[in-house]
């Protein structure tokens, strides 16, 4: 019963005031614009009446443009970013991959590919090794680059997995700088055990990628994260939470007081891992990505999460790869790049499945697909709200028409989509991008180079508190001295 687990302390509070204009304000105030003869030629206006007015998607997870398992995301700056504002999302936090493990190269590459942005975009860097330069370099990514994130891998042994050792030093690292730790949270040395047992079975498809990481993989490694977190005192953030093992051990955690976000992806919410059984590899393989999609029961508990706190936020780990792509594992499912798509479908399916059905509240939703990711990456209020003074990127849901989601229609490069022939109630009718409308009437109106990259500050609200709590901590351990006689024998 995940009800018995504190609320999350950022609800709706801003929100309300802020975010979510009920559309009859909107249009009293356009007709009081009107009247008063202030809005000129040249002003467009919008008609609202019945629907929703809200602050654009912020995506909090992708991958664009990344090159992966061999191959590269068919999804770059652009097409990714077309697909997101088609679906109502007006920003992304994408993983900038160092080179050669080197944060600088990594960096600036990723300066490079995000030049045909067509909408807001910022970076979180990943760390995939660590030495003396790594660490000066998460110095400079923070204080000149605009980084506030760094994401430890704690799965893929032998590329991007690091271990206890160093994620103990990253952990410390953000803490010194302000900057918040991420985890992709498997135990890659139990998934490696995993991989070698199918193997040995003779279970080469794509049901063998689930069956080699099962969710407690997931849920130690969340756990083990989440205590070497508490022990460097420092907040941490676990991304796609895909399990109810991982889940319940970031539930644990906040209700002790730890600050941890959990952030499951639309994926983990709305798939299950039937699909991986089909006899049709390709049918099957679109849906490999890790952590895996789980069985039946676990996107449900997901929800529950979500709709009482105990999960923050909803990303996508947008990261696409088409059906060639996938064929690179067609004998071997330890080949199949990983990666499903979200980035267009994002908004949508959280609407369909938590709104509609009634879980989550309008406010809730706008703080779980946009708000909360400004306040926890430190760009609110200039992003996640409707204000003066914030950007304006502002999107029209109506909740009484459809949407249906199709390979043949979307905008995503791939020639798969992993929700294919989903229906649902609620659709973004219209998107607004840094004041432009991007989005209308089914029309795409996405302008390479408009996208403007966000510098993210360190220190979020996250923070706020752990010095003291360092200094109670040390003064324990100092006081009471502890007087000891010592005995001689004569
Ligand atoms: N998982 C994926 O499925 N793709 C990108 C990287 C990751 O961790
Ligand atoms: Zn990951
Ligand atoms: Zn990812
Ligand atoms: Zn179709």
């Amino acid at each position: 019963d995940f009800r018995r687990y504190p609320e999350s302390n950022f609800c709706s509070t801003p929100i309300k005031i802020g975010s979510l204009f009920p559309i009859v304000v909107l249009l009293s105030l356009l007709s009081t614009l009107s009247e008063s003869n202030q809005v000129g030629d040249g002003v467009t206006i919008i008609d609202a009446t019945g629907k929703y007015v809200m602050p654009g998607g912020i995506d909090p997870h992708t991958h664009l443009a990344m090159e992966f398992m061999g191959t590269e995301t068919i999804d770059d700056f652009f097409s990714g970013q077309a697909a997101a504002l088609a679906g109502g999302t007006t920003m992304h936090i994408d993983f900038v991959i160092p080179v050669n493990g080197n944060l600088t190269a990594g960096f600036e590459a990723y300066v490079e590919k995000a030049k045909i942005s067509a909408m807001d975009y910022g970076f979180h860097m990943a760390i995939t090794k660590w030495d003396e330069a790594v660490s000066k370099d998460m110095e400079v990514m923070v204080k000149d680059k605009g980084i506030n994130s760094f994401k430890f891998f704690m799965a893929y042994k032998g590329s991007l997995m690091i271990n206890d050792d160093l994620l103990l030093e990253g952990f410390k690292k953000c803490k010194s700088l302000g900057a918040l730790a991420m985890v992709h949270a498997e135990n890659g040395d139990a998934v490696f055990e995993g991989q070698k047992r199918m193997i040995e079975l003779g279970i080469m498809g794509p049901e063998g990628h689930a069956l080699s990481r099962p969710p407690q993989l997931e849920g130690e490694a969340t756990g083990r994260a989440i205590r070497l977190a508490g022990f460097v005192n420092t907040p941490l953030y676990v991304v796609h939470v895909m399990s109810i093992d991982a889940m319940e051990e970031v539930a644990k955690a906040r209700k002790s007081g730890q600050k941890v976000i959990g952030e499951p992806v639309v994926s983990g919410l709305v798939l299950d891992d039937t699909v991986l059984w089909d006899s049709d590899f390709q049918t099957a393989a679109k849906f490999v990505m890790s952590p895996p999609i789980r069985a039946p029961g676990h996107g449900k508990a997901l929800q529950a999460a979500l709709s009482n706190g105990v999960l923050q936020l909803v990303g996508t780990d947008h990261c696409t790869f088409n059906s060639t792509q996938k064929s690179l594992g067609i004998d071997d499912f330890r080949k199949i790049p990983n990666g499903v798509n979200g980035l267009e479908e994002r908004m949508h399916l959280v609407w369909d499945t938590m709104v509609v059905s009634g879980q989550i509240s309008v406010t809730d939703f706008v703080r779980m697909t946009s708000t909360e990711c400004a306040r926890i990456f430190n760009i609110y209020p200039r992003k996640g709200a409707i204000l003066v003074g914030s950007d304006a990127d502002i999107i029209i849901l109506n909740p009484n028409s459809s949407f249906e989601i199709c390979s043949k229609s979307h905008h995503s490069r791939s020639d798969t989509n992993v929700y294919e022939g989903r229906k649902g109630k609620g659709k973004v009718e219209v998107t607004i991008a840094g004041g432009r409308v991007v989005w209308e009437n089914d029309e795409l109106k996405a302008v390479p180079g408009r996208g403007k990259y966000v510098k993210m500050r360190p220190f979020n609200y996250l923070f706020d508190g752990i010095e003291k709590a360092d200094a109670e901590y040390l003064s324990s351990l100092r006081a009471p001295v502890i007087r000891r006689t010592m005995h001689v024998a004569a």
